[in-house]
């Protein structure tokens, strides 16, 4: 289905749970739709999806017991958006819309971002789920380990792992029901290339469930969780965002792009990067999708337990990272 311009249309967005995003996304964006409104469309299914752990509502409390969401947008450095700490509003990736089309800014941040929200008609709800709110209660609850084996298991526990069922919504669910495991964090970052071969890209986040109020992570910042630059590609990430955010991780990736890396390779640059500038433990993983102009995608991770949902004319697929640092 490419165009008289050659181009094919593509959505691409992390974690089997997106693919219901993009299938719902994809019938516009085939159509010719702007790939702005796709990647959009794709966090708006996950946002709403109560089964979805570490997105929109469903999304788990920081350590005061509140959640809190962060997102973005990007269509080039000129046209990017995010809002942080968003704490009654679900869809972070549209107030990032928002700021980026009607304001003169790039982010807005904290209860001035909710009131953005409300002033430019987006409905104000509450977001701790009862599933959320009972797991910060099992949380707060556990006593503290001593104990090395027990602090081990517990923190790789803490690791997202995909079932590769896309009807799951879980990261810590169907596949690992009968251990106790806690739920984490994860996030939607989801990336279009348009028929007429225009990028676009958006995040949406809980970001760390028990996390220290007021932190945020790289998702809703621009170059560290979503990166678009016109021409050259697209890359957006998941997972700990105190790991990609030292690195400038989505900047470096389609930096690479521009000195001539496939999607592929710029994924697996900044993953190696990633593994020689921290010291990893149990609990991260981190995981990039990078896109290019002709729908090339790309991705690599950290560990494994990590997939891509990715759109196309010829269907859709869930697939593993082209290239995994660690196999532990
Ligand atoms: C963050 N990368 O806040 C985001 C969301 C997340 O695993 O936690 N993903 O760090």
């Amino acid at each position: 289905m490419s165009n008289p311009n050659g181009f094919v249309p593509c959505i691409a967005s992390t974690w089997s749970f997106s693919a219901r995003g993009n299938a719902a996304a994809w019938p516009a964006l085939a159509a010719g739709g702007d790939p702005l409104d796709a990647v959009l469309e794709a966090c708006r299914v996950a946002e709403e999806d109560p089964a979805v752990d570490s997105v929109g509502f469903g999304g788990l409390p920081d350590a005061a017991g509140r959640v809190t969401l962060d997102g973005c947008v990007m269509r080039s450095p000129a046209e990017c958006g995010s809002a942080c700490g968003l704490r009654r509003h679900l869809h972070p990736a549209r107030v990032a819309r928002l700021v980026m089309e009607r304001t003169p800014h790039v982010m807005l941040v904290g209860e001035a971002a909710d009131e953005f929200a409300d002033l430019h008609g987006e409905p104000s709800r509450e977001l701790v789920s009862d599933a959320a709110r009972e797991a910060w209660e099992r949380w707060r609850a556990a006593p503290p380990t001593l104990d090395a084996a027990a602090a081990q298991a517990r923190d790789r526990a803490l690791r997202p792992v995909d079932s590769g069922d896309p009807g799951a919504g879980a990261l810590f669910g169907s596949h690992a029901r009968n251990e106790t495991r806690w739920h984490d964090h994860d996030t939607i970052g989801s990336l279009a290339v348009g028929a007429d071969g225009q990028l676009a890209g958006a995040c949406s986040t809980s970001g760390m469930p028990w996390k220290v109020p007021g932190r945020v992570g790289d998702s809703p910042i621009i170059g560290h969780g979503l990166y678009v630059e016109p021409g050259v590609g697209a890359a957006t990430a998941t997972g700990t965002g105190e790991l990609i955010m030292g690195v400038c991780g989505a900047f470096l990736a389609v930096e690479e792009m521009r000195r001539g890396a496939t999607p592929l390779e710029a994924a697996r640059t900044v993953v190696e990067r990633i593994g020689r500038s921290y010291r990893i433990e149990p609990h991260h993983q981190t995981a990039f999708v990078v896109v290019g102009p002709d729908g090339t995608v790309g991705a690599a991770a950290l560990r494994t337990g990590f997939l891509v949902a990715v759109r196309t004319p010829a269907g859709e697929r869930l697939e593993p990272p082209g290239f995994t640092l660690r196999a532990d």
